[in-house]
């Protein structure tokens, strides 16, 4: 199964409470306070992976919860930190913090209004304490991301980009542990040095997330089904996905790492076909266009055969027409059109009518199947993402 976009819940742990303890020995019995501080409860952390290609992991696991921090101890003796929880995820994941359900602020550190945790008695009832105050230090790691924008699905907020995990070993706190409460030893003053008070543990951060998945290639192959994109992407690479002679083979994207003879490495990407009315969900819709939106460079692929008794330059309008309603933006990337299938008898007539009818566009003909112009494209994909790294 392919996962490339889920939603999550994820809690970090609460701090451990701060003690109330003091000190007896058998020459000391009033040796003082001695009640140590609450360990910090544990991050949330999403760790970018590149040998993950899907969300797959988060699917079945779609809460995150890290460890508490433990309690403090009498003697002095401070709590345990909890364990982080360390999630990896591919590279590419972008991180949406969703609104609250209900309106409730669900994060928060617990604070009092003036940024420090407030103190409870020993003797009360000590209720967790949760703050709507939101000046915590961990924002400021998602104000950074903020800054990228935020999305929208139609009318329907996709909620604000907290992180977008780009580089293999890239990390991001999700949420923050709960500071753990101070012990009663801190509050000894001259004048009050039995205090029978100590600090609770703050709660850890929480919140719903959706992931999504924006995979990371530097050339997006689109085109129709059977316009021979998996062929491709297995000629100029060693990806092997599943190539057949019935629409819709290829159901999510593929990766491919095309190698040069000196040692250059370009990405591409191999995506489900996409045919007229996709954005109205005809076939299986344009949704997966989200995993070109990154690349550099887009390859439309068509079938100059005109297999099926479709018509080259009728597909190629289409697509055009589909990338524009997904996003505009896509038709603003430098792209390349090529005529693949140009072994079979009709392409070439195919191809002159097709420059006849689409004059300004450049075509780059080729046989996937059969290695023709292979070589060409490869070294034209090439030439084509320098250019647009210097622009
Ligand atoms: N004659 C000829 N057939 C080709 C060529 N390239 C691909 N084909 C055939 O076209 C059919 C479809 O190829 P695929 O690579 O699966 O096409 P696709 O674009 O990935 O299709 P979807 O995954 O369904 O979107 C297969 O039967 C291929 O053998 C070519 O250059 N020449
Ligand atoms: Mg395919």
């Amino acid at each position: 199964m392919f996962v490339d976009e889920i939603k999550i819940y994820a809690r970090a742990g609460h701090g451990g409470k701060g003690c109330i303890a003091f000190q007896r020995e058998k020459y000391r019995p009033k040796g003082g306070p001695s009640g140590g501080n609450g360990g910090r409860g544990g991050n949330v952390i999403l760790e970018a992976d590149h040998d993950l290609n899907n969300l797959i992991a988060q699917y079945y696991q779609p809460r995150l919860i890290a460890h508490d921090g433990q309690g403090g101890l009498g003697k002095g003796m401070d709590g345990h930190a909890g364990k982080d929880l360390l999630i990896k995820v591919p590279c590419g994941t972008m991180v949406w913090r969703l609104p609250s359900e209900e309106g409730t602020i669900v994060e928060g550190d617990g604070g009092s209004a003036n940024g420090k945790p407030r103190l409870i008695a020993s003797s009360s009832q000590r209720p967790m304490v949760r703050s709507v105050e939101s000046g915590q230090a961990w924002e400021m790691d998602l104000a950074r991301e903020r800054d990228a924008g935020s999305g929208t699905e139609g009318d329907k907020p996709l909620g604000e980009l907290a992180a977008d995990l780009t580089d293999n070993g890239q990390r991001f706190i999700l949420c923050q542990g709960g500071r753990g409460g101070l012990g009663n030893r801190n509050f000894a003053t001259a004048t009050h040095q039995t205090p029978r008070f100590a600090q609770p543990g703050e709660p850890g951060g929480e919140g719903n997330y959706r992931f999504e998945l924006r995979t990371m290639a530097e050339i997006g192959l689109v085109g129709y089904p059977n316009a021979g994109k998996s062929t491709l992407l297995t000629a100029i690479s060693r990806a092997r996905p599943k190539v057949a002679p019935y629409p819709f083979t290829t159901l999510h994207p593929q990766i491919g790492i095309v190698e040069y003879a000196d040692f250059c490495r370009l990405t591409v990407c191999d995506v489900p076909g996409l045919i007229e009315g996709a954005h109205r969900n005809v076939g299986l819709g344009f949704k997966f266009l989200r995993h070109i939106e990154r690349c550099k460079i887009l390859v439309l692929l068509l079938d100059m055969a005109g297999t099926d008794g479709r018509a080259p330059w009728d597909d190629f309008k289409s697509l055009l027409r589909e990338l524009e309603l997904y996003d505009p933006a896509l038709l603003q990337k430098p792209r390349m059109v090529v005529a693949n299938k140009i072994d079979e008898s009709a392409a070439a007539e195919n191809l002159k009518k097709f420059k006849r009818r689409v004059p300004k566009t450049p075509v780059m003909p080729i046989s996937a199947a059969f290695d023709q112009g292979v070589e060409d494209f490869k070294q034209a994909i090439r030439k084509a993402v320098g250019e647009a790294a210097v622009v």
